[in-house]
């Protein structure tokens, strides 16, 4: 790590909530796939203790944290080269976790917004780890001493706390963590949902025509994107209004590196038929080799579970020296 010491860090997480769709590949994954190439020391986790909040099947969350695992290697993240773990395996994010939770004040946490809209959409469970789970990213985030956290635009107001949490701690106890930045990609920040393109393609959609899940056989992706809302007009071009039609572009621009301009001359004088067929077959050679890699994967359980072994080991060296010097500073006596 001689070297590597030198390079910015990199750290983001997924929760093991169900398959990936495309927007979350396009929009997170592909860009952590993207950072982890060399530019940066990166640290990918399966966030299994924030999806406790929503208490998941004790075997379904299982079975998903070990699918989620061999999703990011899947992916081609090297797990030599960075670290991938499981977050649940490294204990000092719930020990740095509860002296964050001391740091935080009430009306802070209060004022999450995906706080109170899952509250409301799940007023059965309120629990309190829905309400503290902010402050657990913090810590995830905090443990690595991260410069860059790559998101989606919906997590960006808990990176804000995580700084706040940061920045109240290090004024306190002395400097103790670094200000970690967001790290949000361009293209494919927001994939729209194919059936409904003013609001975001979700994994929880109850409509599945409304999304391509990253592990969706190839006939069903062409199914899906033939069957995407579009408009009447019949001219492929970006505009105002056309909310399926961008959509459709912006999927396809990400897949082949193709910018609006070309997309456009490219689909001159043809249908929407055509250009369907087109997007079809570039998210299918997209997700691909993901697939047959995941499919693989899978096959060799022994090896998911040696890596996720070797990466909370990698992991736990740098959460414990950064959680022992918090502890330090904060005056819990030492042994
Ligand atoms: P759910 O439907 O269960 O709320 P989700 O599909 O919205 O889940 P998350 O698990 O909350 O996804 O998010 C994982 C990551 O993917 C986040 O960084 C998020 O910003 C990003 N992401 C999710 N949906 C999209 C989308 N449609 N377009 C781009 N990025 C997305
Ligand atoms: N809350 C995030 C998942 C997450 C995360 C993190 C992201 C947990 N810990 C640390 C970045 C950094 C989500 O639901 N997308």
């Amino acid at each position: 790590m001689e070297t590597a010491e030198k390079k910015k860090i990199v750290l983001s997480a997924i929760q093991p909530t169900g398959t990936p769709t495309l927007g979350n590949y396009l929009g997170a994954l592909k860009n952590w796939k993207d950072m982890s190439e060399g530019e940066y020391n990166c640290l990918y986790a399966v966030a299994d203790l924030h999806s406790l909040t929503v208490r998941p099947e004790p075997a379904d969350l299982r079975r998903r944290t070990l699918e989620m695992y061999a999703i990011l290697l899947a992916l081609g993240i090297d797990p030599e080269k960075n670290i991938v773990f499981i977050q649940s395996h490294v204990p000092q994010h719930a020990q740095l976790a509860w002296l964050l939770n001391c740091c935080t004040q009430f009306g802070e946490a209060a004022r999450m917004t995906q706080f109170k809209d899952k509250s409301e959409k799940h007023p059965e469970n309120v629990n309190v780890g829905l309400f503290t789970y902010p402050i657990l990213m913090a810590a995830d985030i905090l443990l690595y001493q991260t410069d860059f956290v790559p998101i989606g635009a919906d997590q960006k107001q808990h990176l804000e706390l995580a700084r706040d949490i940061a920045e109240r701690f290090n004024t306190v106890y002395g400097n103790t963590f670094k200000i970690p930045e967001p790290f949000i990609g361009k293209v494919g920040a927001s994939v729209m949902s194919l059936q409904d393109p003013v609001h975001k393609m979700s994994k929880s959609d109850p409509n599945p025509r409304a999304f391509i899940s990253m592990l969706d056989d190839d006939n069903v992706i062409v199914k899906k994107i033939k069957s995407a809302v579009t408009d009447s007009e019949a001219v492929v071009k970006y505009a105002e209004g056309k909310d399926g039609i961008n959509n459709l572009m912006g999927i396809y621009s990400c897949c082949t590196g193709k910018n609006f301009e070309e997309i456009e001359q490219e689909f001159e004088g043809k249908g929407y038929g055509d250009f369907k067929s087109a997007v079809a077959e570039a998210v299918v050679e997209e997700l691909r080799p993901f697939k047959d890699e995941f499919n693989r994967l899978m096959n060799d359980k022994a090896y998911l579970t040696e890596c996720a072994k070797a990466g909370a080991e990698k992991a736990s060296h740098f959460a414990a020296r950064t959680l022992s010097k918090a502890m330090k500073k904060t005056g819990l006596f030492q042994l």
